[in-house]
């Protein structure tokens, strides 16, 4: 399912419209062929015993006339917690994952694992007292850890300038950077997820701006497509991802293929099986 319009951006470029754009640039996304080009792009990440499901539903976009986004994020994710329907939400700014996230946390217990140029915790800005403001884009991960909403948090990718400041050296969660996630070691980085219940949000700047110029937040030497697809497919096969969201891509309709990767990202994470 798509939202189109924004929460609580604090930083970076609107991108109000980015599930419209996502859904218009992979309208030859099909879904009796996806599984297959999946499995394709599994065995490029060595991943050959990795299978697909190609049962998708669109469920459409997100119309909250009648209710405040945040209320109605809440409810739909909740009510797919109780129906145990995985699901898939793209979105604008990044603060939709901390309603969605709430919404399920009614339901069930999981981990955060959020994959991310920016830890998204805001510690860094004297003036941002984020416990006592309403979540935004640069913030909304310490109310996620605060509030005890989920079990534990994982970032993957983090690498802007300010998330070297000291002041998460001793962050109360897992920071795997980029090189711990690149080759061969997630089975080391990542370990303490094995067989782990989590929900996967996936901040597009996570990416390498070459692979995705049109994010709001853009930071160089990021990982390519295939490298992040690499990073999801092992997360959805020594994991149980119960819900995954996908934010942050700005709509620019010259460039189609960020959100194309962004799209079999989201179906790898939903509907990868082994065996
Ligand atoms: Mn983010």
């Amino acid at each position: 399912m798509g939202v189109d319009a924004e929460i609580n951006r604090q930083f970076g470029q609107p991108n109000a419209g980015a599930a419209a754009y996502v859904r218009r640039s992979t309208a030859n996304v099909r879904q009796g062929t996806v599984a297959a080009k999946l499995s394709d792009l599994a065995a490029m990440c060595g991943a050959n015993h990795v299978s697909f499901d190609s049962q998708v539903l669109d469920v459409g976009l997100v119309n909250s006339s009648s209710s405040p986004l945040p209320e109605t994020l809440m409810g739909l994710a909740e009510l797919c917690g109780r129906l145990k329907r995985r699901v898939g939400l793209i979105a604008c700014d990044h603060t939709a994952s901390f309603w969605f996230v709430s919404g399920l946390a009614r339901v069930r217990r999981f981990h955060y694992v959020y994959l991310d140029a920016h830890l998204d915790l805001g510690w860094h800005n004297d003036h941002d007292h984020s416990t006592t403001q309403s979540p935004h884009n640069g913030s909304f991960v310490s109310q996620l850890v605060q509030g005890s909403l989920v079990d534990s948090v994982t970032n993957i990718g983090a690498r802007s300038a300010a998330t070297y400041d000291p002041c998460y050296a001793h962050a109360p969660f897992n920071i795997v950077r980029w090189p711990d996630a690149s080759t061969n070691s997630l089975d080391t980085s990542l370990r303490h997820l094995v067989d782990q219940v989590i929900y996967l949000s996936i901040d597009m700047d996570v990416l390498d701006p070459s692979a995705a110029p049109n994010v709001s937040c853009p930071e160089a030497f990021g990982p390519s497509a295939i490298d992040l697809f690499r990073v999801v497919v092992w997360l959805a096969t020594h994991c149980t991802i119960v819900a995954t969201d996908l934010c942050e891509l700005v709509p620019e309709e010259r460039l189609l293929w960020p959100a194309q990767i962004g799209t079999y990202v989201l179906l790898a994470a939903l509907n990868a099986h082994t065996g």
